[in-house]
């Protein structure tokens, strides 16, 4: 299986995250990435290859050209207002206020802003960027014949929505793809995401739309982040009625649980019948992850990698999230291995 890897994700390392009260190193760091390209050359999964460029048209597909040009201009219009170290949101749209757009930074952050966890340096627009191309050069591979590719993508994408960041997410790289292949000549895509976490901004995208079907298994909305979106009853509006299906799971879920509702999910993927499936790839779920709440094993990603490859569609797997950092890497290529056992 070929891999698509830019070491431009170095260019976004902010200073801290805000966790628990205090500014911690950030849980989303370049190590996790090194893990995982160490495991797929132990394990000769196959090529590791550089993205092609691809320019922002594909972005702006998917996301607000306003909020792009936010995500260019924000480290300079920070500094400019005589702000360093990394832009953090310190205000929001709150209830029964305005949702016009500020002039002043701080007022630009808290408006494109999801959450306060996700800080932004010079090198993130940069970092981003190659990140979507590194998805949408995956998803080429696909679309010339390629059965599956996997996208090492950083930052990760799946809570970026058309106009907000946050949960370390700028750009949706899912969605970005999935848009693409719609674009090339797919006429409906499947989007799993397995991550921990509920993929808000994938949802958002595609929720009034009938030829992406988005499938999440996450952490519930009342005890994990995001907290206000994720819930069984979200299934879609207008055209895209029943093409939004959410599993939320409550805190110490296990594989044996967890496994029932992506049996249902590749089930329901199955009947949809689509032309290529995206898999938000996050290994957040296991046993071990410092900010989450089920309980996989590392056998049990392979497992679950088999039974995905069991659908037997062409599929791209792009990296989400993931933070038991020594463990990340054996944990994503498990995934890869058992999906490429069954293919
Ligand atoms: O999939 N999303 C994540 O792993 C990010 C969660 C951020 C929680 N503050
Ligand atoms: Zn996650």
């Amino acid at each position: 299986m070929l891999t698509v890897y830019s070491e431009d994700h170095y260019l976004h390392q902010p200073e801290g995250e805000l966790y628990a009260g205090q500014l911690v190193p950030p849980f989303e760091c370049p190590k996790r990435v090194e893990f995982v390209l160490d495991r797929l050359r132990e394990t000769d999964l196959g090529r590791v290859v550089d993205p092609e460029a691809f320019g922002e048209a594909p972005l702006e597909r998917v996301h607000d050209r306003g909020y792009l040009d936010f995500l260019k201009s924000a480290w300079r219009q920070w500094t400019e207002a005589g702000y360093g170290h990394q832009i953090l949101p310190t205000v929001w749209p709150a209830r029964r206020q305005r949702l016009r757009i500020p002039e002043h930074i701080d007022g630009k952050v808290g408006y494109y802003a999801l959450a306060a966890e996700t800080s932004m340096v010079e090198g993130t627009w940069r970092a981003a960027l190659s990140s979507a191309e590194v998805a949408l050069t995956a998803a080429k591979s696909i679309r010339d014949g390629q059965g599956a590719a996997f996208g090492l993508c950083r930052p990760p994408g799946h809570h970026a929505a058309k106009d907000m960041y946050g949960g370390y997410c700028f750009l949706n790289n899912a969605a970005i793809a999935a848009q693409y292949f719609l674009d090339n000549g797919a006429d409906r895509v499947a989007i799993l995401d397995p991550d921990f976490h509920h993929g808000n901004g994938t949802q958002d995208i595609f929720y009034t739309r009938a030829d992406a079907f988005y499938l999440s298994l996450h952490g519930e909305p009342e005890n994990a982040f995001p907290h206000f979106v994720g819930y069984a009853d979200e299934i879609g509006e207008g055209d895209g009625e029943g093409f939004n299906a959410n599993y939320p799971m409550p805190p110490g879920t296990p594989f044996a649980v967890w496994r029932e509702a992506l049996a249902d999910a590749l089930e329901r993927i199955g009947r949809y019948g689509p032309d290529v499936l995206v898999i938000s790839l996050g290994v957040d779920t296991y046993e071990k992850d410092p900010i989450s709440f089920f309980k996989l094993t590392q056998g049990d990603f392979k497992t679950y990698g088999g039974m995905i490859g069991a659908l037997g569609l062409p599929t791209l797997f792009l990296m989400e999230g993931g933070y038991a950092v020594e463990d990340v890497g054996v944990n994503t290529v498990n995934v890869l291995l058992g999906f490429a056992d069954q293919g």
